[in-house]
């Protein structure tokens, strides 16, 4: 049967931020996917993740009831939920009785619907009573999203529309490769051209995405914040500037004069490699059209200067009158399926539901009494992610971690030293659908359903809340994550309610989001399906919802947006004579983040097998490397083995590694933790190593592969 005959149900995709809508027809066999014409995201079209992902919903490796070691050392074995739930909730107790609230630490993810996410933050807050709560999108969007709250009081990843993109005159991209990570974002590029419009791509490689570019800037890793503000300072010299624009909608412009005026061109196109006729076409492009749009991804953000990268390209985008005016401005590209709504709603450490500071008293009452709770027993901020994972097991550290929906043995910067810590753990919880690299080493795991097995919303790039709809049952055995959370505060005897069913859950979110700046509570289950989505702010039942939010005023409390002066500092961590050679890490087409999915579907293993690291053909020239000998890279931080892939799309000072894998061949054994100071995003993006041949004797690193 078509997935869009009768019987179908209309969803989205399990993976990224795109959020491409699907059907699903579940009945004997696999369920079948079939892309939605209705949903503008993909208007048709999904990836091949998206296509193959009911693969994943039977996976022969399926984890389809708890597991639980005897003791330590003793092997994974099946228990009831029972069991494991009493077992979880005897050994936080124990661990807190002893060390304090604090012992007991969470970690969260992006691909977690708004749901789940608002109910593990509320779940750390006051049923476990801890502090100690951060997720993964600290390595996604932490940055953009300091950014944009700084500069526009409010952090919506895209400013309108994603059809905006095909209606723009001018696309600037900055470090995404939406080629490979939201192919049918594609649509609204080619669209794009299609009436005329040009795009403009930064990134040291020349992606599928920059070679359909009309202009293509291939800057040295870490360099984007030089890039801006070069960019910034030919705008003044070439008096591009929206006088008028920056006098009405911001402040601060003066304050950043002086330091723009010592990027003049020569100097950044040293620092950058990018030629000054380059940059001043860019700035000449961005000036001229009616329609701009300046985009960063994690290529610009995952640097250790992250926050203030995202702020030069915001200042650019100021000067030139793009933000607030109707399908221009600056956009962050957001990356997880739910990454926009999951960090909104309370698993950030420093964060409660509707985007509330969780130091600011005010919020603290309004959610307190949502949650039923006095205010003081919601604790202050906690750690952020990279910081939590090192803390784990240190004297003063957690000694327990209840981890939902990441894989940080593989995606975790520095890896061997977080597997080192996750180690030194008393207890490890991993509620997960397979045995990913973490769940591996977990002292009881919890098998979750799903995301065709469950209901939910999730906020996708654009700031639309959208309904995942559940299509089938779960395996016998599988729980979703909110019965999880429930049986285990129930266990705690934590105060509140703690319902299992998702739309109740959204709408108690939406009363402790009612006020706050990402304000869902004028948005229903029922809205929700019955508009195609609802953008948030919605903060009531008759409000139409905000696609565009800064079109009369900005967030801010004078309503201008603010310009702030930024130095560009440089990676953390520069080329020398050990390490002479600059990695990067990112993407590729077939796999999803850590792969702990997407290695598990055949079509996508097969499409992309195994770990590699791309070069230049002449640096591998000067190094010995033959193409498909195994190479041997190595950091300050340790040793990875991957395939040599020869490319002239590369600069020549710089290889690339994709991170979804782990064991020999994980690029995470090898990137730099170095934490932006205000966002604490690890700079994955840029890291110094060596490469050399990894001889005649060394070991495939393909164990990884499909099994
Ligand atoms: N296939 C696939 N798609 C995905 C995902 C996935 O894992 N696989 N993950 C999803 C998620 S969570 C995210 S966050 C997004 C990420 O989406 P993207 O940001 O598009 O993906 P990346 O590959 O991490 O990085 C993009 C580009 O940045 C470039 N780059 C590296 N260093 C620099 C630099 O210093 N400056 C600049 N300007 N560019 C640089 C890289 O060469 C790369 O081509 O993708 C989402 N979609
Ligand atoms: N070197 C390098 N490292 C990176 C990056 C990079 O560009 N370079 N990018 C970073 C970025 S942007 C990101 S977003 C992170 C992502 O990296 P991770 O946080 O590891 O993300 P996933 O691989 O998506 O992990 C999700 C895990 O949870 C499970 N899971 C998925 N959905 C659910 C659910 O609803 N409930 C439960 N209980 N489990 C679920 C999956 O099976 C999987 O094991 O990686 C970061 N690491
Ligand atoms: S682009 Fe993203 S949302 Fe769309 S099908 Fe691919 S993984 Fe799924
Ligand atoms: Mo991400």
């Amino acid at each position: 049967m078509a997935a869009s005959e009768v019987g179908a149900t209309p969803t989205h995709c399990p993976y990224c931020a795109l959020q491409c809508g699907m059907s699903i027809a579940a009945g004997a066999g696999t369920a079948v996917i079939a892309p939605r014409e209705d949903v503008p995201a993909n208007a048709g079209g999904l990836c091949q993740k998206g296509w193959s992902a009911a693969e994943m919903l039977d996976v022969p490796d399926r984890v389809t009831g708890p597991l639980m070691r005897a003791h330590e050392g003793a092997p994974l074995e099946p228990v009831s939920w029972e069991a494991a739930l009493d077992a979880i909730a005897a050994r936080v107790t124990a661990l807190q009785d002893a060390h304090g609230r604090d012992a007991v630490a969470v970690f969260g993810g992006g691909g977690l619907t708004n749901e789940k996410a608002y109910q593990l933050g509320k779940f750390a807050r006051i049923a476990l009573g801890t502090s100690q709560i951060d997720y993964n999108g600290r390595f996604c969007m932490s940055s953009a999203a300091a950014a944009l709250n700084r500069a526009f009081g409010m952090d919506r990843g895209l400013p309108g529309p994603i059809t905006d993109v095909g209606d723009a005159d001018v696309v600037f991209m900055a470090g995404g490769n939406v080629a490979e990570t939201m192919p049918p974002f594609m649509r609204h590029l080619s669209r794009l051209k299609d009436g005329g419009g040009a795009l403009i791509v930064a990134d040291p490689r020349r992606t599928p995405t920059a070679a359909r570019a009309d202009l293509h800037l291939q800057l040295t890793p870490g360099t984007d914040l030089a890039l801006a503000n070069g960019m910034l300072h030919l705008a003044m010299s070439e008096g591009l500037l929206d006088e008028a624009y920056i006098r009405d909608r911001t402040s601060g412009f003066d304050t950043l004069r002086t330091t723009v005026n010592s990027y003049w061109p020569e100097r950044v196109e040293r620092v950058t490699g990018v030629p000054v006729a380059h940059m001043r076409e860019a700035v000449r492009m961005l000036a001229a059209g009616r329609r701009s749009l300046i985009l960063t991804a994690r290529g610009a953000e995952q640097q250790a200067q992250g926050v203030d990268t995202v702020t030069a390209f915001i200042n650019l985008a100021l000067a030139l009158g793009l933000p607030g005016t109707e399908g221009s401005g600056y956009g962050c590209i957001t990356g997880q399926g739910n990454g926009q709504g999951g960090r909104e709603h309370g698993q950030k450490a420093d964060q409660l539901p509707g985007y509330r500071r969780i130091d600011d008293p005010a919020a603290r009452v309004h959610v307190a009494a949502v949650w039923g709770v006095e205010p003081e027993a919601i604790p202050g901020p906690g750690r952020s992610a990279y910081e939590l994972l090192t803390a784990l097991g240190t004297s003063g550290g957690p000694r327990a971690l209840l981890l939902f929906g990441s894989n940080p043995v593989v995606s975790a910067p520095r890896a061997s030293v977080v597997e080192e810590r996750l180690n030194a753990l008393d207890l490890l919880v991993v509620a997960d659908f397979v045995l990913s690299e973490t769940a591996l080493r977990a002292d009881i795991v919890l098998p979750s359903a799903q995301w065709a097995e469950e209901s939910g919303t999730m906020t996708n790039l654009e700031g639309r809340v959208l309904r995942r709809n559940r299509a089938l049952p779960p395996p016998e055995g599988v729980r979703t994550d909110l019965e999880i959370i429930r049986g285990l505060a129930v266990r705690l005897g934590a105060p509140g309610t703690w319902s299992t069913d998702p739309e109740e859950v959204f709408a108690e979110l939406g009363r402790a989001s009612a006020g706050g700046i990402a304000d869902y509570s004028g948005i229903t289950y029922e809205r929700i399906e019955r508009e195609g989505g609802v953008f948030w702010p919605c903060p009531s039942p008759g409000h139409p919802g905000t696609p565009r939010p800064f079109l009369e005023r900005f967030a801010t409390p004078d309503g201008r947006a603010v310009f702030t002066a930024v130095e560009h500092r440089g990676p953390e961590e520069d080329v020398d004579d050990g390490y002479p050679v600059y990695l990067t890490t990112g993407r590729v087409l077939a796999h999803y983040q850590s792969g702990a999915q997407t290695r598990r579907v055949k079509q996508l293993v097969e499409a992309s097998p195994e770990p590699f690291v791309e070069l230049h053909p002449d640096l591998a020239e000067r190094l010995g490397v033959e193409p498909g000998s195994l190479v041997r890279v190595s950091s300050r931080r340790g040793v990875s083995v991957a395939r040599a892939r020869l490319t002239d799309t590369i600069r020549e000072d710089t290889v690339f590694m994709p991170f979804h894998w782990g064991g020999e061949g994980r690029a995470n054994t090898l990137t730099n933790p170095a934490l932006d100071p205000v966002s604490r995003m690890p700079e994955f993006k840029v890291c110094a190593v060596r490469v050399e041949p990894a001889g005649p004797h060394a070991q495939d690193p393909l164990p990884q592969g499909f099994r």
